[in-house]
């Protein structure tokens, strides 16, 4: 699939070596003060989002030797071989295809020659359907009472995607359906949701691909003996569990009625499924027609993606720019940094699809890969950051290059919030970028009234380097069209980078090793013959038995 030449014998990698020394002691001030044009030059739009990048340590040579990189390395052919079905996810041998499912323009997309567009809309159709049901109150519960909580139980990809765009999305929730999301296998998380719900009222949206995560499986069936004891009978737990997955003989041995089975198909990948069935809380909280505009806009970046040329492409810009930082200047994390409080599951959100998809240390044919590949990706929503980790992204000594993520407009309707939530947005971005120099730092102590030894041992505390990056993306509204958008957006660049870097982003090997070890000591801990281990897994397994014996006996 992916070029499988040297990335750091490359013409253009090696290229951007030596630009990179050249470029090290620029400092972006003075590039800002040599080209009143920078953020003309250096910002670009697509499917109603501005990226300014013109922050980041570049000129114009430095974009150019970066478009080069990525034309060198295959990014057209590659996305070309994504969006025509081929099976480019070659360790699991599967096409990756969750450009089909927000497919909006009518065109066939094929898989093994079959177009797989009736089956994507027919699942679409039966999911809006079912949303408009359950909102409208033709369905209702067992009692014949109206539904009021939805509870998805789903983790990672099954988890993820609609929590976040749940939250993103709150403004127009339905007045009547609260969202619950249950991920973890610590029962205190499905428990605490239990508390708050009535079996009479609620519904259960199990939502896995594969229907064996273990995870999943214990909160479902937990939840299932939950609704059972609440008075219901077994045929009542088809009008409060819906399944979402794509093993029918799971979701049917579990009790659920395949009629209620929302399926999806093994070409969409985990954590690129919040546009399948997967969403299907998303659709419940806003509506047939939103969740229609979430997959609209998603879809305007897929053609944004596929036609604006590379200089323009905004997936290729961020991408790039990650390669530059992580390749060239010892960058070890991106932090993310939405100054929207409805976004404050992208972090994690993205958390997932970067680090699953590119943390990986060989290539696509199994060699070591030569460069760093995914940085840690982390954040919070600003301004609650600046509060906290913000003093390390501008005086810390590593170079933590951020994105600002911003909308434009709010629905909130509180008066003064958004212009002052927007002017730290673009002071943060312009501090990490302007820093401030002991020069100015005296100037400011001395007409602030300190003077001598006083105002000199002031002065290297109150010194920002600058010269720190980031880019800024401004969204139009928080609308689902701009959230679609801002998605597809970062699963494009995660596709570029995969293919610079040269590893597979859709598979995810990295994740088995400690799901085989936890299940046999799950046996352990259940009483089961001791196995061979390490002096620090045998200790703590003592003591989880000891406290586990104990709790027994008093
Ligand atoms: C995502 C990963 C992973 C997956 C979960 C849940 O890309 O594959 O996060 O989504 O492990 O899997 P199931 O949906 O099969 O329960």
């Amino acid at each position: 699939m992916h070029e499988s030449s040297s990335l750091t014998q490359s013409a253009a990698w090696r290229a951007l070596a030596s630009h990179r020394d050249e470029i090290a002691s620029v400092s972006m001030r003075d590039l800002f003060a040599a080209d009143p044009a920078r953020f003309e030059r250096f910002s670009a739009s697509g499917a109603g989002l501005l990226l300014d990048y013109s922050k980041n340590r570049i000129d114009a040579r430095t974009l150019a030797l970066l478009i080069e990189l990525a034309r060198s390395r295959g990014v057209e052919p590659a996305r070309g071989a994504m969006f025509s079905g081929q099976r480019i996810n070659n360790t699991e041998g599967r096409a990756v295809l969750h450009i089909a499912l927000r497919n909006r323009g009518g065109e066939p997309v094929e898989v093994d020659g079959r177009d797989v567009m009736p089956e994507v809309r027919d699942v679409l159709q039966r999911m809006g359907d079912f949303a408009e049901r359950v909102r409208d109150g033709r369905w209702r519960g067992y009692t014949g009472e109206l539904i009021t909580d939805v509870v998805n139980i789903g983790i990672g990809g099954s988890d993820l995607g609609p929590a976040m765009a749940c939250q993103a999305l709150s403004a127009r929730a339905h007045a009547r359906l609260r969202l619950h999301f249950v991920s973890n296998i610590d029962g205190d998380h499905l428990a605490g949701v239990l508390e708050k719900v009535d079996p009479a009222t609620t519904l259960f949206v199990v939502a896995s691909k594969t229907f064996t995560t273990i995870e999943t499986m214990t909160n479902a069936t937990s939840a299932r003996r939950w609704f059972l004891a609440g008075g219901a009978g077994e045929a009542d737990v088809a009008k409060h569990f819906v399944a979402v997955s794509t093993n029918a003989e799971r979701v049917a041995r579990f009790g659920i009625d395949l009629a209620n089975m929302f399926g999806f198909w093994d070409w969409v990948g985990g954590r690129y499924s919040m546009w399948s069935a997967v969403g299907l809380p998303v659709a419940l909280q806003v509506g047939r027609e939103a969740f229609g505009e979430l997959l609209d806009g998603a879809h305007a970046m897929d053609r944004h993606f596929v036609e604006a040329p590379l200089e323009e492409n905004l997936p290729v810009i961020l991408a790039l720019l990650g390669v530059w930082y992580r390749g060239f200047f010892g960058a070890t994390s991106l932090s993310i940094a939405p100054y929207a409080q409805a976004l404050a599951r992208l972090p994690a959100y993205l958390q997932q699809l970067e680090m699953e998809s590119t943390g990986k240390s060989v290539t696509c044919d199994g060699r070591p890969v030569e460069t760093p590949t995914c940085p840690v990706i982390w954040g919070e929503p600003g301004t609650n950051g600046q509060h906290a980790f913000f003093q390390l992204l501008h005086q810390g000594t590593d170079l933590v290059p951020v994105d600002f993520i911003a909308s434009l407009t709010t629905s909130h309707g509180l008066a003064g919030h958004h212009r002052l939530l927007l002017a730290n947005c673009i002071a943060q971005s312009k501090a990490l970028m302007v820093g401030k120099t002991a020069e100015e730092v005296r100037a400011e102590l001395a007409s602030a009234g300190f003077s001598g030894e006083a105002l000199e041992a002031a002065i290297p505390h109150r010194v920002f380097p600058g010269n720190r990056p980031s880019n800024t993306l401004l969204l139009p509204d928080l609308s689902p069209r701009s959230l679609g958008a801002l998605v597809a957006l970062y699963e494009h660049k995660v596709f570029v980078q995969s293919v610079i870097w040269g590893v597979n982003a859709f598979d995810q090997w990295g994740v088995e090793l400690g799901k085989q070890i936890a299940s046999r000591i799950d046996a352990e801990l259940a009483g089961g013959t001791a196995g061979e281990h390490d002096g620090s897994t045998r200790g703590l397994i003592a003591a989880v038995r000891a406290a586990a014996n104990a709790q027994e006996r008093g």
